[in-house]
């Protein structure tokens, strides 16, 4: 079935970044970081002019989940945890499409944690945004893979006692090939971010700090404001050994691309064996089963 809408309509759709917004009206709370990420990836969208019958958002549960829905794009909102697999088998399956996937804190390192460093080894080609508020928002305020020590939370009220995980870290050593972090306070900034990932061949990890404003208070906004520096232009990008330094400063969070590196992706490899293979008389499927079968 052509689900390809006529050309005029198309035209008309990418020309403006109305054009990716759904009839849903968000439900985020006033104030939630989560509206700047979704302004921010209509402009990144309009700039690349992609059509939005050739884009899907896969998320998976929590309140920075619900962003497809407000997307006019395809979606699916899956399971906690789960972007990432779901992501993967519809990239694999239409490698034509612009899929991003999309997550919280919660469910993208703790739940959904597994499935990040499996999805760096393959080089997926697609962008990964993961909306950090160092809480889960959604059920009302538990502390996170991200909370800070010390941090008075709903399930934590003396203080919590563990060390936060480094989300751009663990990007960095599970050897993902575009590892940046943005702020939603930067609508601008972010969006170019997300113009470079989405075109990015291969796995590409943004880091967003996207204030709760109910479970963490408007001082996030300002937490991270002073805390925050663009990461300075003299940093080279395939430099590891440096990006894991800005990751891990004590004191800074550091916004952009912290490491970029191409490498093979997993299509590219896929069609590789494909070649190989068929050079070697096994071009068709059924005739490479028969001689595993013979
Ligand atoms: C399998 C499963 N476990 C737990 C839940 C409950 N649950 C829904 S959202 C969520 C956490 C949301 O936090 P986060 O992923 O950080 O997203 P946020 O709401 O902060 O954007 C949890 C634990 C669920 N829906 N499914
Ligand atoms: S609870 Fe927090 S993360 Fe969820 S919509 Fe409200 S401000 Fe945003």
């Amino acid at each position: 079935m052509d689900v390809t809408p006529p050309a005029e309509v198309v035209e008309r759709r990418i020309n403006a970044r109305q054009a990716y917004r759904s009839d849903l009206k968000p439900v985020w709370c006033p104030g939630c970081g989560d509206y700047s990420v979704l302004t921010a990836l209509f402009a990144a969208l309009a700039e690349l002019q992609i059509p939005p019958h050739q884009i899907a958002l896969i998320s998976g549960i929590g309140c920075s989940s619900r962003l497809p829905g407000y997307a006019a794009t395809y979606g699916l909102n899956t399971i906690h945890g789960r972007p990432i697999p779901v992501a993967t088998g519809l990239k694999s399956a239409r490698p034509d499409l612009t899929v991003i996937a999309m997550a919280g804190d919660g469910d993208a390192l703790s739940i959904g944690g597994g499935h990040f460093p499996h999805a760096a080894r393959r080089n997926i080609g697609m962008a990964y945004f993961v909306m950090d508020n160092n809480v889960y928002g959604l059920t009302k305020g538990q502390t996170s893979p991200t909370t800070p020590t010390g941090e008075q939370t709903a399930t934590s009220l003396y203080g919590w006692p563990e060390d936060p995980a480094n989300p751009l870290g663990l990007a960095l050593a599970y050897g993902v090939s575009f590892v940046a972090q943005g702020v939603a306070g930067d609508v601008k900034g972010l969006a170019r971010l997300m113009v470079e990932a989405i075109q990015w061949p291969g796995f590409a990890f943004i880091e967003i700090l996207s204030p709760c404003v109910t479970w963490r208070g408007k001082e996030q906004y300002d937490v991270i404001r002073d805390r925050a520096r663009p990461i300075p232009p003299e940093h080279d990008v395939t430099d590891l050994a440096a990006a894991f330094r800005y990751a891990h400063d004590p004191e800074h969070l550091y916004v952009g691309v912290h490491y970029r590196q191409r490498k093979p992706t997993f299509q590219e490899r896929v069609t590789a064996l494909q070649q190989k293979a068929a050079a070697k008389g096994a071009g068709n499927f059924d005739r490479y089963l028969a001689k595993f079968r013979a």
